[in-house]
């Protein structure tokens, strides 16, 4: 596995239902490391951005609406295989089908609220982060990544 960042969002529900701390101590405890982190509120023209793939669907209104809705919190992470642990650790779309010990399966129970994002390939973590953060809100954890990856 490579060291990877990928984006992780709290989403609004997420941040109204006082879960954020929840979210982020699932991550760090595994031992990946938050490189970059703001509360924001997304207007319409971002939010479509994010969610262009979905762009069409029936249900892509409802997602604009809500992602833009209230706060959430946005997360970098870093770390040996990033991107495929934190899609691990949020669960499958639905929380009903998402496998126990996620964080949408342990929180969760409708697909159109389900607590979390995080991209789903290192191309997405790539197109995504920028919507989220420019290059001098990353703060160097290499000291920290070092020292967990030699354990
Ligand atoms: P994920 O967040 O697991 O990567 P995507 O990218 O397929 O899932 O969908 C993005 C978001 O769109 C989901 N997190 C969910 O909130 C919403 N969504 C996806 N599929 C549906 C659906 N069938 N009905 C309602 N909302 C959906």
């Amino acid at each position: 596995m490579a060291i990877e960042s990928t984006l992780v969002l709290c989403k609004p529900d997420a941040v109204s239902r006082g879960l954020v701390g929840e979210i982020v101590a699932r991550i760090e405890r595994r031992g990946y490391v938050i490189t970059a982190m703001r509360m924001l509120q997304l207007d319409g023209d971002r939010a479509r951005k994010h969610y262009g793939e979905h762009e069409g669907k029936p249900f892509f209104n409802d997602l604009v609406n809500f992602i833009t809705s209230g706060p959430l919190v946005a997360l970098a992470v870093e770390g040996d295989g990033a991107v495929e642990a934190c899609r691990q650790m949020i669960g499958a779309t639905n929380p009903l089908q998402a496998a126990p010990g996620s964080v949408r399966a342990d929180l969760a129970q409708s697909i159109g609220r389900n607590l979390v994002h995080a991209s789903d390939s290192n191309e997405s973590a790539r197109r995504e982060l920028p919507i989220f953060f420019t290059d001098a809100d990353y703060m160097s954890r290499r000291h920290d990544l070092e020292r967990w990856i030699k354990g």
